[in-house]
Parts: C-alpha cells; structure tokens; sequence
C-alpha cells in the first residue's frame, strides 16, 4: 500500500532516492498524482518551512528537502500534466539586473514550486523588459523578484515601472525579497508585498493570488 507519510517525511528528512521511489511506487499502485502532490510533498514541504521559520531547520536542510521534493516532482509532473491538474498560481521569478546572487532565490522557487506553484525561473541578471514579457507569456500571477546588493535594489522599482510602461503592473503581484529589501521599501516602490525568508515568501504568494 502506498505510504503518503513515507513520502512525506522521505522529503522532510532529504532522501531524494526514497522520495523517489514512493512516489514511483504510490502511482503504479493506482494513485492519483495529485494526491501524491497534496499528501506527500506540499504536506512534506509544509513542515520544512515550519522547521525553518522555528530556526530547526536553516538553509542546507531546506535544500536537502528541496531536492527531494525536485527528485518527486520528475516522475510526477509528467502524470500530473496528463490528469490536467491545475497548480495554485504561476510565479514569475528571478534575481533583478545587476545581480548575480541566487541562493536565496532558488530556496524561494523551491519553496513555492512545494506549495503547489507553477515556477517559471529566469535565473540572475534578469532585465525589467525580461520580467514583463515572461509574465505575460506564462500569464503568471505572481512576479518575485530577488535581489542581495543595495547597488541592485534599484532595478527593483525601475522593474516595477516597466510594468506600468507597458500598462500592465495590474495584471501581476509582484513580491520582493533579498537580505537588504525591507518591508519599507517595499511600500516605497510600489510592491504588493515582501518576506524576509522563503517559508514566509510561500505564505504571501498565497495571500496575493487570494487577494
Ligand atoms: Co555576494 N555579497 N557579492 N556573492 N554574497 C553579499 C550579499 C554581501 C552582503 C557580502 C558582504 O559584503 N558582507 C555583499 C552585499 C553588500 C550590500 O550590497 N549590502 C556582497 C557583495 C558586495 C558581492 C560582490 C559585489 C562582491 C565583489 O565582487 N566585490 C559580488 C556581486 C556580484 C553580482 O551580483 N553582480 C558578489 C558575488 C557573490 C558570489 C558570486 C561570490 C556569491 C553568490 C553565489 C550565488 O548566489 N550563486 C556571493 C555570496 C554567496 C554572498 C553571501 C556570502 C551569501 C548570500 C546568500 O546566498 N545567502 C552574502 C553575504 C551573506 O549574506 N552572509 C553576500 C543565503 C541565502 C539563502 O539568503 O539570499 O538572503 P538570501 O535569501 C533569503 C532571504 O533574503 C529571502 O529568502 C531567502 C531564504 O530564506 N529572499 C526572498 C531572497 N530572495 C527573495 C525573494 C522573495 C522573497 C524572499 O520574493 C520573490
């Protein structure tokens, strides 16, 4: 019998192989994919950021899970797209111009592709222009954009204003986060909304596509 718990603490515990093969084993069993998606890695991910935002888990551990998760999501995201199981939001991601840090960013992804998110990354250095056509392309909800320098905090607003240039910031939520970005200067250029870490990032993606 598939162990939908198994697999979910194959997850919070990072046995990649483990994870793998529960999922391998619960769909041959006849299990729906999203059933597997739901039970075993959102709700496995779900206590990986509550370990991280009680300071149980930090960075590596997540990573761990994160891979894990990644490891299941290749066997299942093939089913899942055959059931035409519809993710909860897509999420428009990436590290601002300028920026070349991406750790923090792909914890981010990880974090909401566990959740249940579509995640269309565009990697660092990304141009405002870059942001606008993705988000439009992918009809992404959300668009999160990192960034780690003050010299790069910048490209966030000028990023945000391309958005209004091309007459579309109210189609998308755009998110912020990085070590400098504050809640403040958030409000200042206009986000909808921040988060100091990537198990809080989840909840606010949350809160914007139910806004
Ligand atoms: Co750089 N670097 N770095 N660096 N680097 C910092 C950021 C720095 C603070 C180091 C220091 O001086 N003490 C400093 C910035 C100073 C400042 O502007 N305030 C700095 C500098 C100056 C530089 C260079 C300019 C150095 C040089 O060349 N002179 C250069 C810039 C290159 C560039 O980007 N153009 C540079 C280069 C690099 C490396 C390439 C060597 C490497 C990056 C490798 C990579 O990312 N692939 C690197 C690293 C690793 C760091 C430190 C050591 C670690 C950053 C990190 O990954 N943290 C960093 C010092 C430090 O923080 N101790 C430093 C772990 C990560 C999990 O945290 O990214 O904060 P973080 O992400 C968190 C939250 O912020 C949040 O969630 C994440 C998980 O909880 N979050 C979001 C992040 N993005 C989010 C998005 C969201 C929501 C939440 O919504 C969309």
């Amino acid at each position: 019998m598939a162990d939908l718990n198994a697999l979910a603490e194959a997850i919070i515990k990072g046995k990649a192989p483990v994870a793998r093969q529960l999922t391998e084993e619960a769909l041959a069993e006849g299990v729906a994919p999203q059933t597997v998606l739901n039970e075993g890695l959102i709700a496995g991910m779900n206590v990986v950021g509550q370990k991280f935002k009680a300071n149980e888990y930090y960075v590596p551990e997540v990573l761990i899970a994160a891979r894990a998760m990644q490891q299941s999501m290749q066997v299942l995201k093939p089913k899942l797209a055959e059931t035409g199981a519809e993710p909860i939001g897509k999420v428009v991601i990436g590290t601002v111009q300028g920026d070349l840090h991406d750790i923090g960013k792909n914890l981010v992804a990880m974090m909401l592709e566990g959740a249940g998110f579509e995640i269309i990354d565009l990697g660092v250095d990304v141009k405002p222009e870059d942001f606008v056509k993705a988000a439009l392309d992918a009809g992404a909800q959300i668009v999160g954009m990192s960034a780690l320098l003050t010299t790069t905090m910048p490209a966030m607003e000028t990023t945000i204003n391309q958005f209004k240039e091309q007459g579309v910031r109210d189609k998308v939520k755009i998110m912020i986060g990085g070590a400098p970005v504050t809640q403040e200067f958030a409000n200042r250029i206009g986000a909808d909304g921040y988060s100091p870490d990537a198990a809080s990032a989840v909840d606010l993606a949350k809160a914007l596509i139910a806004a």
